[in-house]
């Protein structure tokens, strides 16, 4: 039995992974950087280690340093989160050789996910659809034009050590096929250290739809149905949804039976997301698999009714899972929006810097995965996401109209986040009618940026400022509390606020 964790992650998801700890009576293990000695995470764990400098390599990315902590401390285990080392294949075996277990799958599992060109050949092999194209790298010339000519234009050149869009490149005609074949090479040479690259028919404005997926070492592996993750802005998500408007029972059922075959293909074990491209006529052709626990895992959560985290470490200390598929159903819906510290009116230029005022939405149906408080100051050194916000409504349009009223609520001064912009999201005719792809917001673009006439957010402050000040002086002057009068004090200064959006 697993009786320390140590979470080998920091932010949102490290606070995430210990929450379910402390309900499983682990004790959690922090490890953390100079840039976040006064992190949330430090301060959530049973105990805390720094193990270097601020930048990751030097920290969060050593394996070293982050084996010693577990050797010292005692920790069965360790959790890797999203990101730094949860997908790296050499770390997954040194847990394993040190007699730590590693809550997420063996080397091999990560390495041939890891690698584009095997993931889609393991895929062929197992029956699953993957995307037109080929499995070789384009190493000549007269091979790649070839090649193109067989598949027909547009097509995809992708990086086999890819993910994410880098060392991608779409080719519509046939005289850019050499240049954009030799700058996708060189990108993925400088980002991976490895210049292979296939190539793809181009699917125009697919969505994307990815299954969840468990798997125990006893060989039972089930889908947790999808989410719709096609609201994206430089290949990063910035919104997520459970179900997918996109979807039917059918195509539903299918999918996940492709995802189980998929899990199964390579014995896998853990928590894992298996990644699709849909077109408009719902076809869909397998992408790439994520074998960790993914960001926006919380919708599955609340739709599906279960932990996933609580599943990662049962299934890593032996444990059958605690679902069956027949058990698996889909209630209500569940949007997750993405909060960052950046500027939307700037280009989405990060935002570091010390939260002033934080107020965040609370009530019926909203979680809160976040790590910052009022005085934090948000480090410059990692990814700029400082909260998800997750909603539940009983259909669609009561989720969005509760992620519109929690967004509404959420105030953060101190730093420039996108909370205006998820605002305007869940404002556009083409989100609230669900029919979107992955050319939303550049589709959208005009009416996602367009200058408010009334900054709402400006108006919202100065009206915390001013309904504090109106107390005070009242109360110094009547020596009673107006807001006991039975009146509400908002409405006295609510002449207009974004509420009227509504
Ligand atoms: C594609 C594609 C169209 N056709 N492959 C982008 C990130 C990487 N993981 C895969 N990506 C794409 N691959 C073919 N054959 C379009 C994209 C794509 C995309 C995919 C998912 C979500 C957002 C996207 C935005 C632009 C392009």
């Amino acid at each position: 039995m697993i009786k320390k964790v140590l979470v080998a992650n920091r932010g949102e998801i490290a606070v995430r992974v210990m929450r379910s700890c402390r309900e499983m009576g682990i004790h959690s293990v922090a490890v953390f950087s100079d840039a976040d000695r006064s992190s949330m995470h430090v301060r959530y764990a049973n105990e805390a280690y720094h193990i270097g400098p601020s930048p990751s390599t030097e920290s969060y990315l050593d394996q070293n340093k982050i084996i010693e902590v577990a050797k010292k401390t005692g920790a069965d285990a360790i959790h890797p989160g999203y990101g730094f080392l949860s997908e790296n294949a050499t770390f997954s075996q040194r847990c394993k050789d040190e007699g730590i277990i590693f809550i997420g799958p063996d080397k091999e599992v990560i390495a041939t996910m890891g690698d584009k060109i095997t993931a889609r050949e393991t895929m062929i092999k197992s029956g699953v659809p993957v995307v037109p194209g080929t499995n070789t790298d384009l190493n000549t010339d007269e091979l790649a034009l070839k090649t193109v000519a067989e598949i027909g234009l547009p097509v995809m050149l992708k990086a086999s050590a890819g993910g994410g869009g880098k060392g991608m490149r779409l080719v519509k005609d046939e005289k850019d096929i050499l240049s954009s074949l030799r700058s996708a090479k060189s990108e993925a040479l400088a980002s991976f250290g490895d210049g292979t690259v296939y190539v793809e028919k181009f699917i125009a404005n697919p969505h994307h739809i990815e299954f969840q997926i468990l798997a125990d070492q006893h060989g039972n592996v089930i889908h947790l149905c999808e989410r719709e993750c096609s609201v994206q802005r430089r290949h990063q998500k910035v919104v997520e949804e459970t179900p997918s408007p996109l979807m039917t029972e059918k195509i539903r059922q299918e999918m996940g039976e492709y995802a189980v075959a998929a899990a199964k293909s390579v014995n896998y074990v853990g928590a894992g997301t298996i990644e699709f491209l849909v077109d408009n006529d719902l076809n869909y052709y397998f992408l790439e698999m994520n074998t960790r626990l993914q960001v926006e895992h919380p919708i599955t959560e609340r739709v599906i009714g279960i932990d996933l985290v609580k599943e990662q470490i049962r299934v890593a200390q032996g444990e059958k899972l605690s679902m069956k598929q027949e058990d698996v159903v889909q209630k209500g819906h569940a949007i997750e929006c993405r909060i960052y510290a950046e500027d939307p009116d700037n280009n989405f230029m990060p935002s570091p810097g010390v939260i002033k005022h934080l107020t965040e939405p609370l009530g019926l149906g909203v979680r809160q995965d976040g790590y910052v408080y009022e005085g934090f100051e948000i480090p410059i050194y990692y990814d700029p996401m400082i909260s998800k916000l997750i909603v539940w409504g009983n259909n669609r349009d009561e989720a969005i109209q509760r992620m519109r009223r929690a967004l509404y609520e959420y105030k953060i001064t101190g730093i420039k986040t996108s909370i205006k912009f998820l605002e305007k999201i869940m404002e556009t005719p083409d989100f609230i009618s669900g029919k979107y792809d992955t050319g939303f917001i550049e589709k959208n673009d005009t009416f996602l940026f367009e200058k408010r006439k009334c900054d709402s957010d400006c108006l919202d402050i100065s009206m915390i400022v001013a309904m504090v000040d109106y107390q005070k002086r009242l109360k110094n002057t009547l020596n009673q509390d107006v807001s006991s009068n039975g009146e509400s004090g908002w409405k006295k200064f609510g002449k207009k606020t974004s509420m009227n959006r509504f």
